[in-house]
């Protein structure tokens, strides 16, 4: 077993005992347990084998025998007689919103719910709604989450597929009849969800590489199996694609398996233009055009159309080609651009890890600064803090940085806007805070005009810095509620309010497409984790991948400055606006 076997069976067990009414603190400890084997930086597989876990925090007696008992058996008496309770579809049932554990294990024992389709069926036939604590509205909102779930059945989030692409990434770069090799595709574009993986590897002997690629223990299927192509599938259902071609052609099939396909019908018509056919394995002249010039790297076919390379996050056919022909693509933001960020929880509020270890995990990942901003006192299913935990929270900080060299924490809070948009606060309480999140976590049904106007107040709130997680996404699980995002980029522009970039990969909302109209009105964001662990703070890849998408430059990003720097930028809009 793996790490991430092990974490995922502790996050199993927990949902288990969540289902059984089991002790909040016995399941605290097994989440708890599945990040810090998740986040641990030495070989604990190794360390548990050996027995040798005693000491670590986060990992109680009762799971490091567990732990042993995994790493030395591959298996787990515990979780096996837990989960022997209910049929293992069950988990699928932990994707559909407005479903929690309590819930699922009243469907399972009353009404045999053990999967998706059942679940449609008793919500359909009635029986569901005869539930206690159901009703027919909840049974409405089950039906409109199942209907939302089935429509993106076939995706996947980027942050779920990062390792296998990672995984097989570098096992076929290790393959010794291999040279090159991308995953090209909407993973390459850095789009939110994809479809599927689709991988490219350059060969002198394809059927070698396409028959290693198919018997990785990672694939469980084979779809379809040439002598230089396949198609395989994971456990979970992903499909991989892998086409294997020679280093000439490698360029051309690497941007055209990039996309987007309206990237590649442009690209191919700007290339008709100059009397050539370019498609996936080259580019050549029509009778009685120029010859192209010659193509060793995937830019150089951009150079040979006089255009600057895009980006591989640019190639939606959004002006991209048109900005590349001037010399206007932007010079886009790095993840080694950022100096610190905001919005992180801890242990005081629904967090897993403490204030000093967030604070030693950012030191560790080169951060300058980081926010910490757990909940407020609406948000009780996250345990929000009331005033006195929030002052006591921020003299733990100030007393913190004291004996910090070149590293600070910044003492926030993510206040819940209120269902009319008051916040969860006063402003006397917020005046005391380094800068403030604001953000909805309850009442998102509301019409969009009401919604809207509930976010524009929040914003308009002298001691609102940024807007948190703008439209409550949660990608494939929940659809964002109705608000009128350009209302919102012109209210946070007219107050220089900052709109975060939340880097969550379930979240990534505000949403890429909108950051180019952000960033034309001179709306800043800052791309923010929202991390309730350590190992979350890793997540400011999946929001730079997507500030990328959204065309957006360092200058964008306010969170890229440096200490010194960021302070002024937190107090600037209680300045203009309170003098
Ligand atoms: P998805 O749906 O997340 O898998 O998105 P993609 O973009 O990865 O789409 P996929 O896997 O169907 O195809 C990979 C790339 O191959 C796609 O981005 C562009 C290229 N491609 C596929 N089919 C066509 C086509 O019919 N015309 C053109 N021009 N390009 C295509
Ligand atoms: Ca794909
Ligand atoms: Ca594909
Ligand atoms: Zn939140």
């Amino acid at each position: 077993m793996t790490a991430q076997d092990m974490a995922e069976v502790f996050n199993r067990i927990a949902l288990l005992l969540e289902m059984k009414g089991e002790n909040p603190f016995k399941i605290r400890a097994y989440k708890t347990g599945a990040e810090t084997v998740e986040n641990f930086s030495g070989d604990i597989v190794a360390l548990a084998t050996a027995n040798e876990l005693a000491g670590i925090k986060g990992i109680g007696e009762a799971l490091r025998d567990k732990l042993h008992e995994m790493a030395t058996t591959g298996g787990l008496g515990f979780y096996d007689k837990l989960k022997a309770e209910f049929p293992d579809s069950i988990f699928a049932l932990f994707n559909i919103s407005g479903l929690g554990p309590k819930k699922i294990a009243l469907l399972y024992k009353e009404l045999k719910v053990a999967g998706v389709e059942d679940l449609k069926r008793v919500c359909e036939s009635g029986e569901a709604s005869k539930l206690s604590g159901f009703g027919d509205k909840t049974v409405v909102k089950l039906l409109e989450s199942l209907a939302f779930h089935e429509a993106h059945a076939s995706e996947f989030r980027l942050g779920d597929v990062a390792s296998v692409a990672e995984h097989v990434l570098n096992t076929l770069r290790e393959h010794r009849h291999v040279g090159r090799v991308e995953v090209c595709g909407s993973y390459r574009r850095g789009k939110e969800t994809v479809h599927d993986l689709d991988f490219l590897a350059t060969s002198k002997t394809p059927q070698e590489v396409i028959d290693a690629f198919v018997a990785m223990p990672v694939f469980v299927q084979t779809l379809a199996k040439g002598g230089t192509k396949a198609s395989v599938r994971t456990k979970d259902g992903l499909q991989c694609d892998l086409r294997v071609v020679s280093g000439a052609e490698f360029p051309f099939a690497l941007n055209y398996f990039t996309g987007s396909k309206d990237h590649n019908v442009a690209m191919r018509q700007k290339c008709l233009q100059r009397g050539w056919s370019l498609n996936e394995y080259a580019i050549t002249a029509e009778p009685g055009a120029e010859p192209p010039p010659p193509i060793f790297e995937e830019r150089d076919i951009y150079r040979a159309l006089d255009m600057e390379y895009v980006e591989p996050e640019l190639r939606e056919n959004t002006g991209e080609l048109l900005a590349a022909e001037h010399n206007k693509l932007p010079r886009l933001v790095e993840l080694s651009n950022l100096r610190g960020t905001f919005h992180n929880h801890t242990t005081a509020s629904d967090g897993v890890a403490t204030l000093a270890q967030m604070a030693e995990a950012a030191q560790d990942l080169g951060l300058q600064y980081l926010g910490i901003a757990d909940h407020s006192k609406s948000s009780f299913q996250a345990n929000g803090l009331y005033e006195n935990r929030l002052r006591a929270q921020i003299a733990e900080i100030r007393a913190m940085n004291r004996a910090f060299d070149g590293f600070k924490l910044f003492a926030g809070s993510e206040v819940d806007i209120l269902k009319d948009g008051t916040l969860d606060f006063d402003d006397e309480m917020l005046s005391e805070l380094d800068y403030v999140v604001a953000s909805v976590h309850n009442v998102m049904n509301l019409p969009e005009a009401e919604m809207t106007k509930r976010l524009i107040r929040a914003i308009e709130n002298p001691h609102v810095t940024m807007l948190g997680h703008v439209t409550g996404r949660l990608l494939l699980q929940r659809p964002p509620y109705a608000v009128n995002i350009p209302a919102i980029i012109d209210a946070a522009a007219a107050t220089g309010t900052i709109i975060e970039l939340n880097a969550s990969p379930s979240r990534l909302d505000m949403d890429w497409r909108w950051w180019k109209l952000a960033k034309e009105k001179g709306v800043r964001t800052s791309i923010n984790p929202d991390a309730h662990s350590t190992h979350g703070l890793q997540d400011l890849f999946f929001g730079v991948r997507a500030a990328r998408k959204g065309w957006l430059e360092r200058a964008d990003v306010v969170n890229t400055l440096p200490l010194g720097e960021i302070e002024e930028l937190l107090q600037a809009k209680r300045k203009k606006m309170l003098g």
